[in-house]
């Protein structure tokens, strides 16, 4: 049966083969920040996704939040990237790679000169990191942070501009701003890390002011039709919240609607749980109609525990591209999978986070199933 979820779609300047996009998946594979042959092959198994977005990689040591994850900032970074994209785009792919600045979600121990986090306030996120220590994967809780000067946020806007582009240096089809997840971005939109006195702090334009200078940054080095942001409203994740999530997230999307950006990445309710929480209602397609409204013509794309049946329905309602994060870890060739209903290989939690091949290269595809 054909189904909208296999048909093109062009995002910006993306032409993507279907509207089925790997979401951004940590996995820690990447020892010393450098992407390596391990990772060529994961992204290459999962280049029928649409368009894939990498892990949340760190555009300096600042933005590094956990053990083992790749970084964009080197030219030995990008190098290795460069392996990455070639990879891809010759199994016929498209890649974006997400744009990641931790803010108060790290350790002193992963800090360059064991510094302090930076945050928008010094309020520490009740969350934990993962460290390596003595070769092991451990949870620890993040280090207090320390609140930005107003001096240096410039410097940070230019460091994700810089970053994305690096991307495009490597072959990246164009990049995504991690605005979610109660990251730097997150952390500066929402009142619970929030609690600054000057102009990024207070009032909801003030609060969406880092948010909107670093997409307008990225946007100028590497054009909008290349750019996305990903966020997600009232994810409890990483210990964040906001006193009013609904009009915060309309009046950021009025902002960024005009801007010709090539994608809008929601994660509905709570990051990897449940879709819908009693305690933070959200209504996502007042968002949606608030974006088109005021002239957002990009790609909408919806994430968070989609089937192939609840993303028909996304579609049918409105949504235009539909990001799967699990369901791609433990199948690489996901968009076969879904256009056939199944079976799906499960994924195995244990190696979601650090290690080698296993549980990462080494789930099967159907052809050789057996
Ligand atoms: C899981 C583990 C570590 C980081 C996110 C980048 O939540 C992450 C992340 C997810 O966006």
């Amino acid at each position: 049966m054909s189904s909208p979820l296999f048909t093109p779609f062009q995002a910006g300047a993306l032409r993507l083969a279907n509207r089925v996009v790997m979401a951004p998946l940590t996995r820690n594979r990447a020892p010393g920040g450098l992407p390596n042959d391990l990772m060529v092959e994961y992204y290459r198994q999962r280049a029928s996704a649409g368009l894939i977005i990498t892990e949340g990689t760190a555009i300096t040591p600042q933005g590094q939040g956990y053990a083992d994850v790749p970084g964009l900032y080197s030219t030995e970074q990008l190098d290795g990237w460069r392996k990455v994209t070639r990879a891809v785009h010759e199994a016929g792919g498209r890649i974006v790679t997400q744009l990641w600045h931790v803010g108060r979600v790290s350790h002193v121990d992963l800090q360059p000169h064991h510094a302090l986090p930076l945050a928008p306030s010094a309020i520490r996120a009740h969350t934990k990191t993962v460290l390596i220590r003595d070769g092991v994967p451990t949870f620890v809780e993040t280090s207090p942070p320390r609140a930005l000067d107003l001096e240096e946020i410039p410097g940070i806007v230019r460091d994700y501009a810089h970053a994305a582009r690096f991307a495009i240096d490597a072959g990246f089809d164009g990049v995504e701003i991690h605005g979610a997840n109660g990251y730097l971005v997150d952390q500066f939109l929402k009142t619970g890390s929030n609690q600054r006195h000057d102009d990024y702090g207070g009032p909801i334009p003030n609060r969406a002011r880092f948010a909107l200078e670093v997409v307008r940054a990225v946007a100028d080095a590497v054009g909008a039709d290349r750019t996305g942001i990903r966020l997600s409203p009232v994810t409890p994740a990483n210990d964040v919240q906001d006193a009013h999530p609904q009009p915060l997230f309309e009046y950021l999307v009025r902002h960024l609607a005009p801007l010709g950006l090539a994608y809008i990445h929601v994660i509905e309710g709570a990051t990897g749980g449940a879709r819908v929480l009693e305690d933070r209602p959200f209504d996502y397609d007042a968002l949606r109609t608030a974006w088109r409204s005021h002239g957002g013509t990009g790609a909408w794309m919806v994430n968070n525990g989609y089937d192939r049946a609840l993303a028909e329905q996304a579609l049918a309602q409105g949504a235009d591209l539909v990001a799967f994060g699990r369901p791609f870890i433990a199948n690489p060739d996901l968009v076969e999978r879904l256009r056939r209903g199944g079976p799906f290989n499960t994924p195995e939690r244990a190696t979601f986070y650090g290690g080698g091949a296993h549980g990462y290269t080494d789930y099967p595809a159907l052809a050789d199933a057996g």
